[in-house]
């Protein structure tokens, strides 16, 4: 027998007690079931009212509860708890439901899934989902991957409850086959990790450098947030510079211990980049930071070693600074979108995904937290140059680019001068010229690599591999 909850939710922490508020709160009838039966009635007790939810105490229930196909939604903690609630659900299910994983899994647990459980007829849809707990009440940014036939079941209920982009379009798209949805989700992660990395090291520099107040930081971010770094980083960064701590009166900012923590998405994008050979530098330095920032015993004993001195900025020369961050940051920012659209082509191409770039744009625009007014122009950039080798082959790109480009150096440069670290913004310059340059030293390493190793050489102005017979008479053989 066919129940009539059009969706479910197992696992009501904050992020699916809020998920299913909002498919209620969009009409849909909902059944909701967690692990410990407490949650699933305070959930039916405090929010009730906001539209019709099934509680279901068993996993017999939840299932029953559901219409045909079923579709139920996990959102328990990744890893063996999905596993295991995969266990509890799986036989429970007829061919054709849908499984649907909206936790952080990793996406090449989700390959695995979905694998499985296709060889037991059920769908297994992994969905990235961001925005946070805000985002899953009041709209999210969501990545589903999976079947298409999946989809054609799903979408439009997670059309519903999805973020709205300025243009009124839902932030969801069919990502692409099995874990193509968690691949995106994972990326924007580690873009996200970048955005922040960068909009650290401009606080810093403004901080340093310019001289500049957490206070008077706050209000150039609420500046620069009307123009075109316009995004959701940026505004909450001049709240909480704003902030003031109220036990002390001092800046927040200058009360919290400075070592970030790093959760499994950043660093699997990275893993994950090297396995695919892509040079995502900006998200690598940007986990990298957040990784040396806790190391407390070394930062420790190293404190005592030598760095450079400067003379504080007059006030005119601390604003023209401010406005070359700017640029410095915009320039930097284009470059880390630059590497994660390179990382989701490259892991689309290698598992068969077909991805499509200028879709993914679109669903950032609202509702996760890289949400930004540029996207709308790197979905554009997409849309209209299907083959655009990179974002900084589109001409509007590469324009601001160049145009950013000197203040860009001198930003760079001061921080070298005045021993600010600015890995970020070092690393995407130094992409952006590597990308530019005519001539790269991968000549060198290459007859390195051939003296000590024969790993051979390809010639550029001959076909095939070559070998230097280097102890020997350095005369050249075909290889
Ligand atoms: P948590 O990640 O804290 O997980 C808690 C939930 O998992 C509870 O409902 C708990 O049930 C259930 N659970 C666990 Br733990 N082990 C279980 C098991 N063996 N069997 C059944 N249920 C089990 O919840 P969350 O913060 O709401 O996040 C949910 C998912 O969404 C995670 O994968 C998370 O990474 C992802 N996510 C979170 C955010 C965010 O901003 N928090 C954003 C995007 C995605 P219990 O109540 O019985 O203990």
């Amino acid at each position: 027998m066919s129940g009539t909850a059009q969706i479910g939710v197992t696992g009501l922490a904050v992020m699916g007690r809020n998920l299913a508020r909002n498919f209620a709160r969009n009409g849909l009838t909902v059944a909701v079931h967690n692990r410990t039966v407490s949650k699933t009635r305070a959930l039916v007790d405090e929010f009730g009212d906001e539209g019709t939810f099934v509680a279901a105490e068993s996993a017999a229930d939840f299932v029953a509860a559901l219409e045909r196909p079923r579709r139920l939604i996990i959102m328990v903690k990744a890893g063996g708890p999905t596993d295991a609630v995969i266990e509890e659900f799986a036989p429970l299910l007829e061919e054709g439901d849908v499984i649907i994983d909206g936790g952080n899994a990793h996406f090449a647990d989700t390959r695995r899934r979905e694998r499985e459980l296709r060889e037991r007829g059920i769908h297994f849809v992994g969905v990235g989902i961001s925005g946070g707990e805000e985002g899953a009440l009041h709209g999210p940014s969501i990545m589903p991957g999976g079947s298409a036939e999946s989809y054609a079941s799903l979408g439009p209920l997670l059309e519903r409850i999805a973020a709205k982009a300025p243009d009124g379009a839902p932030c969801v798209t069919h990502i692409g086959p099995d874990g193509a949805g968690h691949f995106v989700k994972m990326v924007h992660n580690g873009i996200e990790y970048a955005d922040m990395q960068l909009i650290a090291e401009a606080y810093h520099l403004l901080r340093s450098v310019a001289g500049y107040s957490p206070a008077k930081i706050a209000e150039t971010f609420r500046s620069w947030n009307t123009g075109r770094l316009d995004s959701y980083l940026i505004e909450i960064t001049a709240e909480v510079l704003a902030h003031t701590d109220a036990a002390t009166g001092k800046p927040f900012v200058d009360i919290v211990t400075d070592q970030a923590e790093q959760k499994g998405t950043g660093r699997w994008t990275v893993q994950i980049a090297l396995d695919l050979g892509v040079p995502v530098s900006g998200i690598a330095e940007a986990v990298f930071a957040r990784s040396l920032s806790g190391h407390a015993a070394l930062r420790e004993a190293s404190r005592s070693l030598p760095g450079p001195t400067a003379a504080p900025l007059s006030e005119a020369d601390a604003a023209r600074f401010a406005d070359q961050v700017e640029q410095a940051l915009y320039a930097s920012k284009i470059v880390s979108y630059t590497q994660g659209f390179h990382q989701i082509q490259a892991g689309s191409e290698e598992y068969g995904w077909n991805i499509d770039l200028g879709s993914v744009a679109a669903i950032w625009r609202a509702g996760c937290i890289i949400r930004a007014a540029f996207l709308d122009r790197i979905r554009e950039a997409f849309d209209t140059q299907r083959d655009l080798p990179s974002l900084l082959s589109d001409k509007q790109f590469a324009e601001e680019i160049g145009a950013a480009q000197e203040d860009w150096r001198a930003v760079v440069a001061t921080a070298v001068h005045q021993g600010v670290p600015t890995p970020g913004f070092a690393a995407a310059l130094s992409y952006y010229d590597a990308l530019r340059a005519e001539r790269l030293p991968a000549a060198l390493t290459q007859g390195q690599r051939d003296f000590f190793g024969a790993h051979t050489y390809r010639r550029t102005d001959r076909e095939g591999s070559f070998h230097t017979l280097w102890g020997g008479d350095r005369s050249e053989v075909s290889a």
